[in-house]
């Protein structure tokens, strides 16, 4: 019989024999067990528990109820063993977090009115597990936290880190004062709740932006922990991720850190140990001769915990990584890792299978939380599977929990919901050149297809693959439109579903024109040619209302197969119709009239964003390294009249060190003279001269650390 548990256990021994569920049980133990535990078992319960029935023995290690038990408890943190026989039901904890989790194993095995004779010992391969709330972006709501909570008490996950960088009480300008009312009751609210769960709720605080080294910004943050510990905050962290400048000093923040550790950390007895998050927070902004991580790995006291996202801002946790992290700060490393994170390509969802990371790091790191989607539900789906990952690594199968996570969020749509996560992996070209798998089955048949189409001969049964996949794509976008099951889900996505839907329509129309063509049907081929030009038209529509974040705007889906495909079958029908009949239909042109070309590492692959009127960069997150000679330009396809430029890199007071140019030929260049206007950001015009191209470089000596807040190219095509 297959027990179907998650995360997947250590070790469990199955009989194959089972029992009808008992009509009645009794509980023993309830008064030493964890109280969360037994809350949990009775809700769940319910009618059945009573003073008569079937024993259920409850407790942690050394409790009188579980006496028996005691050898077969693994000696870890949050292990657990679990035994059903036909005489007793055994859940016994070696902590308080073991107990609970002994019971959600429980709960998991009640399988259509039975109970399989079991032994399960079980227990985690990472310590800290869980969710760093910790991008930009529109912070989750309250509803959104609480059912996370729910959610990681399911899925065995203990840790809930709160730090979204657009809450201004975390971050700048707020992190000083302490809560509104009504925000600190909901905080409250969330311990509550994660308490119950067995989650430690986590309270960051991000202060490097504009803090003083002076005691009276010290006091400030000791105050704020202060007012979040009368919140039942019993977990802090401070981040210092993406920042420059004063704030970015290790001895200084080491300096902070331990003063908070000592006395704070370290007096109140129940307060967990204090996490922090470094500047230099990942191996390619790690610079040994800054000394950074150094000063960290020697000065900071060593229970504090060093969070660090592996060789990248985005990357797969390696062995390797987590090894050399591991001798950097004197200590094992606590992962950020930032997926299903897409504050980065806001137009896109990451609905991908959870890969890449070493199956062999568990013993390396300390833990390991994901930082998710501003779409909370959405997110549930990679968050499920690093639950299971990180509790068992060495069993951990990416497509199996990809689809039972999709079947515990969702289990009445599983197969529409399936072919639309299948389509919505990949991320695209974007800054930190993290990719995902996408529409991995149908690709190779696209593939094939393409290549045997343009040669003039193709496979009916490649023919029909592709109709039967965009056919269930539009399908999917319809039941899930409807979908009235896990409607908050459905809200985060429904611009997607949009859009998938008319990628589906236009896939199967696109084929379409291929076969009236080959029937030299005239009329039914133009029919299916206007119908998909429509359709990317409304795709525009739809890109343009839904989704408008000032980042990347936007609603993109099947980015990586599908909708090139689609591109591909219209373009190659269009030109053998035109070349058989005389015609002269125009293709539907993916061009863009705007290059980037750079020499700053960190800009190399920065999409641009290209609108009728104007042009601009894609915004970035994080501090830009901006090398001397370092230069930006945009080059447009033809010379324009351009009414200006903007610039704004969030620096105070002149920029000697940069100059702005403009060229009609790339070889004349004409200054520009930039303007400070009141909210610091740099305009530039110039004569009206048509231009071609327009550029800035770092004209100064050294590097310069800036934010690339807007680079705009105002003109009208
Ligand atoms: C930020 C984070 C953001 C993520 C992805 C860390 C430690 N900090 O580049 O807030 O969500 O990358 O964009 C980050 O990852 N900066």
């Amino acid at each position: 019989q297959d027990i179907q548990v998650q995360p997947s256990p250590r070790q469990v021994n199955v009989t194959g024999k089972s029992m009808t569920i008992p009509v009645a049980f009794r509980l023993v133990g309830e008064q030493e067990a964890n109280p969360h535990a037994i809350a949990l078992l009775k809700q769940f319960l319910g009618d059945r528990l009573g003073t008569e029935g079937f024993p259920l023995f409850v407790g942690e290690k050394g409790d009188r109820a579980v006496r028996g038990a005691k050898r077969l408890i693994p000696d870890h943190p949050e292990g657990y063993y679990l035994s059903i026989t036909d005489k007793a039901i055994t859940l016994a904890g070696n902590d308080e977090r073991g107990t609970y989790y002994a019971a959600r194993t429980f709960m998991q095995l009640f399988h259509e009115g039975h109970l399989p004779f079991v032994g399960i010992q079980d227990y985690p391969d990472v310590r800290f597990r869980g969710v760093v709330e910790g991008f930009y972006g529109t912070p989750w709501s309250h509803e959104a936290r609480l059912r996370q909570l729910r959610f990681y008490g399911e899925n065995k996950l203990n840790t809930y880190i709160y730090g979204p960088k657009d809450d201004p009480f975390h971050s700048s300008p707020n992190w000083r004062k302490p809560y509104p009312a009504k925000e600190a009751a909901r905080l409250a609210e969330l311990v509550k709740v994660a308490d119950e769960n067995e989650v430690d709720f986590v309270w960051a605080i991000h202060p490097g932006l504009d803090i003083r080294w002076e005691t009276s910004d010290r006091d400030s943050l000791m105050a704020k922990f202060e007012r979040m510990y009368d919140l039942g905050v019993r977990s802090f962290a401070v981040f210092f991720d993406d920042i420059s400048g004063e704030g970015a000093k290790a001895d200084r923040q080491v300096e902070l850190l331990n003063y908070i550790d000592d006395h704070f950390v370290q007096v109140k007895p129940d307060v967990t140990p204090l996490i922090v998050c470094p500047t230099e927070y990942n191996k390619g902004w790690a610079r040994p001769e800054s000394g950074y991580l150094a000063t960290i790995g020697e000065k900071l006291n060593p229970s504090v915990e060093v969070m660090w996202t592996g060789d990248r801002v985005i990357s797969e946790i390696t062995r390797e990584g987590v090894e050399w992290i591991r001798e950097q700060i004197k200590r094992p490393a606590y992962i950020w890792w930032n997926f299903p994170v897409s504050d980065y390509v806001r137009d896109h969802l990451l609905l991908g299978e959870v890969y890449g990371n070493g199956k062999d790091i568990a013993g390396s790191i300390s833990g390991f939380v994901a930082n998710p989607m501003e779409w909370a539900e959405a997110s549930k789906l990679a968050i499920y599977c690093v639950a299971d990952y990180t509790w068992n690594m060495q069993s951990y199968d990416r497509s199996r929990s990809w689809h039972r996570a999709i079947r515990a969020i969702i289990p009445e749509n599983v197969e529409a919901f399936t072919v639309f996560a299948r389509h919505n992996s990949d991320l695209g070209e974007n800054v930190h050149r993290f990719r995902r798998e996408e529409s991995v089955e149908i690709q190779p048949v696209a593939e094939r297809f393409m290549k045997r189409y343009r040669e003039g001969h193709y496979d009916e049964r490649d023919f029909l693959a592709l109709q039967d996949e965009f056919e269930r794509v539009a399908e999917a976008a319809d039941l899930l439109l409807i979908d009235r099951e896990n409607e908050a889900l459905i809200e985060e996505i429904t611009p997607w579903l949009h859009q998938f839907k008319i990628l589906g329509d236009a896939g199967q129309e696109a084929l379409a024109m291929i076969k009236a063509g080959e029937r030299g049907d005239r009329e039914l081929f133009l029919r299916k040619y206007n119908h998909v030009k429509a359709l990317r038209k409304r795709s525009y529509e739809l890109e343009r209302q839904f989704n408008q974040n000032p980042y990347q705007p936007g609603v993109k889906t099947g980015t990586t197969v599908l909708q090139p495909l689609v591109l591909d079958v219209f373009t190659e029908a269009t030109e053998r119709f035109n070349r058989q009949n005389g015609t002269d239909l125009p293709l539907l042109a993916d061009y863009s009239p705007c290059k980037l070309t750079t020499n700053v590492p960190q800009l190399e692959h920065l999409p641009l964003q290209v609108y009728p009127s104007r042009v601009h960069l894609t915004p970035l997150l994080e501090v830009v390294k901006w090398p001397a000679g370092g230069y930006l330009q945009l080059e447009l396809d033809d010379a324009y009249r351009i009414p200006g430029t903007r610039l704004n890199f969030d620096v105070k007071g002149d920029l000697s060190w940069g100059v702005m140019e403009v060229s009609a030929d790339g070889e004349t260049w004409q200054t520009v003279t930039l303007t400070r206007d009141a909210r610091g950001r740099l305009n530039g015009k110039w004569e009206d001269t048509p231009v071609k191209f327009v550029r800035f470089t770092n004209t100064g000596e050294g590097e310069q650390q800036v934010y690339l807040r807007e680079f705009y190219v105002v003109f009208s095509l």
